[in-house]
């Protein structure tokens, strides 16, 4: 069995005629990612700036128990309302139980486009291996998701309450070639560098095409990391404080698995309103328009 993907009439138009398709996920336009109306700029701004690269976006979302790939305009209300957090190993019950809405994590937004038929795939932050891993064993299956689908995910790296070290050496166990877009260093989401070198730093798109075009295996991905445009990085001592307060919240309140990143992320809005949210626009955006040009690449049109 494998999972049965609705296309969109855009989506499935583009695929038939080998143009350029974006994949999206969907948790950060929900409730779950960005709060109202930042979720809903972000989408415009995403939609808006792959389209103009030429290409065509693809939301991935389960909307009604359908596994989708590409939604229409009028559609887009949904994703901005109550979401249920919908991980890869989550898809089948959420398509089982006809679930309303299931917000698609990365792990599911990779899986969705490889069993839809397209290669690249922008999102915010990647989930990665959480601070103290050793003990409670919470690793994101963002990670195994990268690495088992033929998928090109492009992030801002991950936020810095994961053990970013510790995920830079999982994906490497994992055999995930992780790239630097024009940068030498493993981004830290809100900040362009965690102080971890990149593996392999790569100057275009082109580039980026041809190693997905010559890895060993046909089903692995690879992680193409962006750094936040400058003039949005924030102050990174200002957000250490915020993100060791929230992980000892977890902690002395027993939250636990995937709630642990919907919590840690809320409150780090709480403590740095007005610029955490204006950062994360404008690094989605970046990262949407990173990929429409690998996408273009990809295609081989250019
Ligand atoms: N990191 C962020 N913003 C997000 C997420 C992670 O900075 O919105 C979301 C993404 O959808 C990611 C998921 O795939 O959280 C990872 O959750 P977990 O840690 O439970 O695997
Ligand atoms: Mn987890």
């Amino acid at each position: 069995m494998s999972l049965r993907v609705v296309h969109s009439a855009d989506v499935l138009a583009a695929l038939d005629s080998s143009r350029p398709v974006v994949a999206l996920e969907s948790t950060i336009f929900s409730h779950l990612g960005l709060p109202a109306p930042a979720n809903a700029e972000a989408l415009r701004r995403c939609l808006d700036v792959i389209r103009a690269a030429g290409c065509v976006p693809a939301v991935t979302a389960v909307l009604d128990g359908e596994v989708r790939l590409g939604i229409e305009e009028s559609e887009h209300p949904r994703i901005f309302g109550t979401a249920r957090k919908v991980a890869e190993r989550d898809v089948p019950v959420a398509v089982a139980q006809r679930w309303d809405f299931g917000a698609t994590t990365v792990s599911a937004a990779v899986a969705i486009a490889a069993a839809g038929g397209v290669s690249v795939f922008a999102t915010g932050g990647i989930g990665g291996v959480h601070r103290g891993a050793e003990v409670s064993g919470d690793v994101s299956a963002d990670l195994d998701a990268i690495a088992s689908n033929p998928v090109i995910t492009v992030s801002a790296g991950a936020k810095a309450f994961l053990d970013l070290a510790r995920t830079l050496e999982y994906l490497e166990t994992a055999g995930v070639p992780v790239l630097g877009w024009k940068h030498d260093w493993f981004p830290a989401f809100y900040t362009p560098s965690s102080g971890l070198r990149i593996p392999h730093r790569v100057e275009s798109a082109l580039e980026v095409a041809l190693v997905h075009r010559n890895r060993s295996r046909d089903t692995s991905g690879l992680l193409l990391t962006v750094p936040i445009p400058a003039a949005f990085a924030l102050d990174a001592e200002q957000l250490d404080a915020v993100l060791e307060s929230a992980l000892a919240e977890c902690e002395a309140s027993g939250i636990r698995g995937a709630a642990v990143t919907p919590f840690v992320l809320g409150r780090i809005g709480e403590a740095t309103a007005g610029r955490s949210v204006p950062a994360n626009l404008a690094l989605a955006e970046n990262n949407a328009r990173v990929a429409a040009e690998v996408a273009v690449a990809l295609s081989g049109a250019l």
